[in-house]
């Protein structure tokens, strides 16, 4: 947990995440609003929302990255975490091909805010945007392999980071 937080941490120094300190903090609001949800036991996927982009931060397939592509198994039940990084009003929305709402989480305009939904895949999922930015802050859902999002400790978090950084799969999606 403690490497997760600071890659957490990290990626939000790194775009300049107005309080990241506060994020933080209010990573713990979002975990109790999410309480119920017992089931997932998995690292959440996790973007910092900014005008320009979302923002990727975990896992480490999309770290870095800007809007990037949501690899998600169908029936699987994830936790979609974001961080308002600029203080501009955001909202995540999830929709289909044909621009049909599936699911949307609360709506944040406080820089270092943590806006936690779960989210149950399924594979009508096309895209998710920002209700506000819905141009700009955009990224593609796809139903691949899905990411590795177990808590398998230091040992599945260590070889996430060093051994696959290319398993041939990562050029055919762009
Ligand atoms: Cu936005």
């Amino acid at each position: 947990m403690t490497s997760f937080e600071q890659t957490r941490r990290t990626a939000l120094e790194l775009i300049g995440a107005a309080a990241a300190g506060t994020a933080l903090t209010g990573a713990v609001t979002a975990q109790e609003n999410g309480s119920e949800d017992e089931e997932t036991d998995r690292q959440p996927i996790i973007l910092a929302g900014r005008i320009e982009y979302w923002y990727g931060i975990a896992p480490v397939e999309i770290e870095g990255e800007e809007n990037p592509t949501l690899d998600l198994e169908d029936g699987e039940v994830y936790e979609l975490v974001w961080i308002n990084a600029d203080g501009a009003e955001h909202e995540l929305i999830v929709e289909t091909e044909d621009g049909q709402e599936l699911e949307a989480s609360d709506s944040s305009e406080e820089a270092g805010e943590t806006v936690s939904m779960t989210f149950e895949a399924n594979e009508d999922a096309a895209e998710y945007y920002c209700e506000f930015h819905p141009e700009s802050m955009r990224g593609d859902v796809e139903f691949n392999d899905g990411f590795d999002l177990s808590t398998g400790g230091d040992d599945a978090e260590t070889g996430a980071a060093t051994g696959t950084e290319s398993n041939g799969n990562d050029e055919s999606g762009y």
